[in-house]
């Protein structure tokens, strides 16, 4: 008697256990169909919004039920500054194409030897380029089309965008900065303001390999003119930078960018980070890192 009580126990408890865990899934897929909704009226309303916050969006698409709330991100669409028209994009299967080095792949050599130049511009960058066209193929979006304002743009969740249109800046400016040429030191306005906001070449140099040699893992060390126009140096994970200010801490323009991915280095230096770093620094183009300036503070401006 007592045991057929005892099983009856166990039964009902199973019962409330089994209740509460179907009323626990249900609720965690109406939660799930909420988010998956959100999701797919994003990817389908995404080119005809401004380029904004998927995090915001999905926010309030789920809150809503996933309904359709539109109405905030009608009057967000960037003008154009003089016009007060909004800038439209469409983007096509080759919006964006693989610069030319510029320079024969030996030229940076021994430093950095030619087989790895080619690796890296032609199979590594190139199939950022690749990512990013596909990634964008047929989407119209408020924005002026350049790689600059969709990556200002881009959200921490939007993980193609991020890593193919990071990676398609960064290693633009990277052969940008590495051309054969130049003086062997920064001068002109660039020494200055190195001066006057880092204490002098050494010290950036200083700070600028040490951001290198600490980014665990992959990524880029930076020289940028933050927001207030002064020159800062910091590092990013992956193809993260300066410009994506929904994705990193440190924003900015970047003006110098070193690529410390074991692919840019790997074939000569093997695990000695430090020395490629030291390599690196003895390249850079100081002529085009001061262009670079001088357009970033007239963006400041
Ligand atoms: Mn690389």
């Amino acid at each position: 008697m007592r045991r057929r009580a005892l099983k009856k126990e166990v039964r009902s408890i199973g019962k409330v256990k089994f209740a509460s865990l179907k009323s626990v899934l249900a609720l965690l897929d109406g939660l799930l169909s909420t988010q998956r909704r959100a999701h797919l009226i994003w990817k389908r309303f995404r080119g005809h919004l401004c380029v904004m916050d998927k995090r915001t969006f999905l926010k309030i698409t789920g809150a809503a039920g996933a309904g359709l709330v539109l109405t905030p991100w009608m009057g967000c669409e960037p003008k154009d500054a003089q016009s007060g028209s909004t800038a439209m994009t469409t983007f096509g299967p080759e919006s964006f194409k693989l610069p030319e080095l510029g320079f024969s792949l030996d030229a940076l050599a021994p430093s950095i030897d030619a087989l790895t130049m080619e690796i890296h511009h032609g199979k590594h960058h190139a199939g950022y380029v690749r990512k990013l066209n596909a990634a964008l193929d047929g989407l119209t979006l408020a924005n002026d089309g350049s790689l600059e304002s969709l990556l200002q743009g881009v959200s921490a969740e939007d993980a193609s965008l991020r890593n193919n249109g990071g990676g398609h800046y960064n290693h633009t400016l990277y052969w940008e900065v590495l051309r054969p040429g130049g003086p062997d030191a920064p001068e002109g306005a660039l020494a200055e303001l190195i001066l006057r906001d880092l204490g002098g070449v050494e010290s950036f140099a200083d700070a600028f390999a040490k951001a290198g040699a600490t980014q665990f893992g992959s990524g880029w060390a930076w020289l940028m003119v933050n927001g207030e126009g002064k020159l800062e140096v910091s590092s990013t994970p992956n193809q993260d930078n300066p410009l994506m200010t929904q994705c990193v801490a440190q924003t900015g323009t970047p003006i110098l960018g070193m690529d410390v991915w074991e692919h840019a280095y790997y074939l000569n230096y093997q695990n000695r980070r430090k020395d490629y770093i030291q390599a690196f620094l003895r390249l850079v183009n100081w002529s085009a890192v001061s262009e670079r300036l001088e357009r970033a503070i007239s963006i400041v401006r």
